[in-house]
Formats: C-alpha cells, sequence, structure tokens
C-alpha cells in the first residue's frame, strides 16, 4: 500500500490512502453513521461551556477509557484489529466524530496527554467526505504549516512529538459538503 511521509521538523506522520478499500469504506460509512449514538460534545471555553460544532461518540472499555465509554462493537473491534496489524501498535480506546456538514469543525488543538501520555501514538481514519486536515507548529513560527486531505478510506498515524509541538484542525467550509466520520485510535495508559 503506497505511503506518505512528510519531512517537517518534529512531526512524524505516516499516512495511507486506500487503506480501507471503497466498497468496504462504503459500508462502515454507512452503518457507522447510522448506528452510532452520536451526541454532542460540551466543552470549556474560557469562561464558559460551549457545544462543540460536531458530534462524538466514545468507545473503549469501562476500565480504561472511564465510565462514560461505550463498549466496542465488532465492527469497531475489526476495525481497530486493521489498525493494529499495518501499524504493529496497540490501541485500547476510539473517539469517534461526526461532521454533519461543511459547518461543522475542530478548532486548533493537541490532543490532551493527562490520559495517553507524551509522545502518543493516534491513528486516525476517515470515512465519507474529504477535509483538509491542517498542521502547526506551537513555537517554530518557520516550521510553517501543512494541509494535507484525509479522503474515505484513509489512515493517518500521528507520532513521535508531532501531538508536543504541533497542533491540528478541520477548518469551516462554506462548500457543500456531505458527512464525515473520522476515528481516532488511542491508547489510554
Ligand atoms: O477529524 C479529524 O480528522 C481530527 C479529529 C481530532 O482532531 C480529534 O479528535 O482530536
Amino acid at each position: 500500500m503506497p505511503k506518505k511521509e512528510y519531512d517537517l521538523p518534529d512531526l512524524e506522520l505516516m499516512q495511507c490512502d486506500g487503506f480501507i478499500p471503497k466498497e468496504e469504506a462504503d459500508s462502515y460509512y454507512t452503518s457507522l453513521l447510522h448506528t452510532t449514538p452520536w451526541r454532542e460534545y460540551a466543552m470549556p471555553m474560557y469562561d464558559k461551556i460551549v457545544t462543540a460544532p460536531r458530534m462524538v461518540a466514545w468507545y473503549g472499555s469501562a476500565e480504561e477509557a472511564g465510565e462514560k465509554a461505550l463498549p466496542w462493537t465488532p465492527e469497531l473491534s475489526a476495525l481497530r484489529e486493521k489498525v493494529v496489524k499495518e501499524t504493529g501498535l496497540e490501541f485500547n480506546a476510539v473517539l469517534l466524530n461526526l461532521y454533519r456538514n461543511g459547518n461543522d469543525s475542530v478548532a486548533w488543538h493537541s490532543d490532551r496527554e493527562h490520559l495517553i501520555g507524551s509522545n502518543p501514538c493516534i491513528a486516525s481514519v476517515t470515512f465519507g467526505q474529504t477535509r483538509p486536515f491542517r498542521f502547526r507548529h506551537k513555537s517554530d513560527k518557520d516550521a510553517g504549516q501543512l494541509e494535507i486531505l484525509l479522503h474515505h478510506g484513509t489512515l493517518l498515524l500521528m507520532s513521535g512529538t508531532t501531538n508536543t509541538y504541533w497542533e491540528h484542525h478541520i477548518p469551516k467550509s462554506a462548500k457543500d459538503m456531505l458527512p464525515r466520520i473520522n476515528l481516532t485510535f488511542r491508547l489510554i495508559k
């Protein structure tokens, strides 16, 4: 399977388009879109609680991923197995994000490391609408920005110091956009 890598400071990404072949990706997309108990996500922003512009679902065992985690489904376990086989890494929880249309987005952030440790490996799988995924360095302004496209069936592995030094972001878009589902597999320590 062809893999793309990017040569930027402190950044370690491995992108594998077509990781899930089209027909199988179509089936995951339809099933996850319609059977996932999507919920809103309320998050603190300055002195307020705001609703994130996307829907989420969190899966894992209660021991590792907490009381609010939903138990693994056969479908998500099968996807996790594929990701484990491809990356040689262990993952025990997965966050699903649903971007309903171009108004949904995720703001600049890096993933909070209190559960996943420093320099975590995070494996992202996308289904549905292709959206740009942007990276910016937290302190090195000369490192520039990177924009990649995450397609239906793409696997992106973020590892090394990527999460420590870089933030990521899915921008809103004024274009007509179909729903996009993203799964980020994590290892809760
Ligand atoms: O939707 C994506 O590709 C990224 C999701 C994300 O940044 C996150 O779950 O922290």
